[in-house]
């Protein structure tokens, strides 16, 4: 049996689960994946993720995922993703399979994760103490050097589940990513960051709503392809789309923002995957595989956009 066919995809996996998965898939397919570590978190544990490059020279499209804690169908859906990326014979999978260099990072908050399945299911920061409280823990997308705690996007008290952090980066878990990010953005075209709920399409800014990007009509032109695709689906989902502040309410030092005014990404999202708040967090896991199947072609349509607008060309020559 292929590695993937014991996941199933019918209940959510602990992080022993997707660290044991993610080793069996490296082996299955040796040629086209490589593992890498992005450092470790706050309690030692590893982060990891998977590269998936067909050839070299390909556009680079990085995915993180589980950020925040409790957001459990994001890490489901990002090793579903993999899988299809992997082992899908559909022509426009293959496609957007070979034609892309894949960075995908299913758990960023490892010991926040971990914490959710072991003591508090809806856990969301970090697991790092504070010196100031007995609060533990930081939003960890907040803690992005962009805009850091600017125009009331974020809190500066250690019990706020948006608190910012003593400063920017000072969290091992977005330094790491942060770190890999700069030492990879010469060949990144996307960015996304998978959160959830509340079905949304967030393009930057989230410091602002007092201004948009310079490409903001792009970002809501690539916003809308995915949004009309999944709305076609048998399921028929809708997603809404805007910027970040607009649309939701100010967050400032995201992994969306940094990557968009620091690394020179320039169709950076955020998704909000499933559902409107009828679960919330606590999505059952009957709706991994319809979610990822949506984000999957959600995915083949934004990326479809964002080469039709150019920006799937390399970015420095
Ligand atoms: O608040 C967040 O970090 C994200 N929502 S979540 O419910 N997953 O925590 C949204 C961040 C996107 N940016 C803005 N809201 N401005
Ligand atoms: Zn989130």
């Amino acid at each position: 049996t292929r590695a993937s066919d014991k996941f199933g995809w019918t209940r959510y996996n602990s992080l022993a689960e997707i660290d044991a998965w993610l080793d069996e898939i490296l082996a299955v397919y040796p040629v086209v994946t490589e593992g890498f570590v992005i450092g470790k978190s706050y309690e030692g544990r590893d982060i990891r993720g998977i590269k998936i490059s067909y050839k070299s020279g390909n556009p680079g499209v990085f995915i993180e995922s589980n950020i925040h804690a409790r957001e459990w169908i994001t890490s489901a859906t990002a090793t579903w993703l993999i899988n299809e990326l992997l082992s899908s014979s559909d022509d426009l999978v293959r496609d957007l399979a070979e034609s892309h260099d894949w960075y995908i990072v299913p758990v960023l908050n490892v010991d926040g994760f971990v914490y959710t399945h072991e003591k508090d299911r809806l856990w969301r920061k970090t697991r790092q103490p504070s010196n100031i409280s007995q609060c533990i823990g930081v939003d960890p997308n907040r803690n992005y050097d962009s805009h850091w705690m600017e125009n009331g996007g974020a809190s500066s008290d250690p019990c706020n589940e948006a608190y910012a952090g003593p400063y920017a980066f000072s969290e091992p878990e977005t330094k790491a990513l942060s770190d890999f990010v700069a030492s990879i953005k010469d060949k990144l075209n996307i960015m996304i960051a998978f959160h959830s709920y509340s079905q949304l399409l967030l393009s930057p800014y989230g410091h602002t709503k007092d201004e948009v990007p310079e490409n903001y009509d792009d970002l809501m032109q690539v916003a809308k392809a995915y949004s009309d695709t999944v709305k076609d689906l048998p399921y028929g989902t809708v997603y809404r789309y805007g910027s970040s502040a607009g649309i939701l309410y100010p967050a400032s030092g995201t992994t969306s923002d940094w990557a968009y005014n620091e690394q020179d990404v320039k169709i950076s999202y955020t998704i909000e995957f499933r559902d409107t708040g009828n679960f919330g967090f606590v999505l059952p896991p009957a709706f991994i595989i319809p979610n990822a199947e949506e984000a999957l072609v959600g995915i083949i349509s934004l990326l479809a956009e964002s080469k039709k607008l150019g920006y799937l060309e390399p970015k420095y020559i």
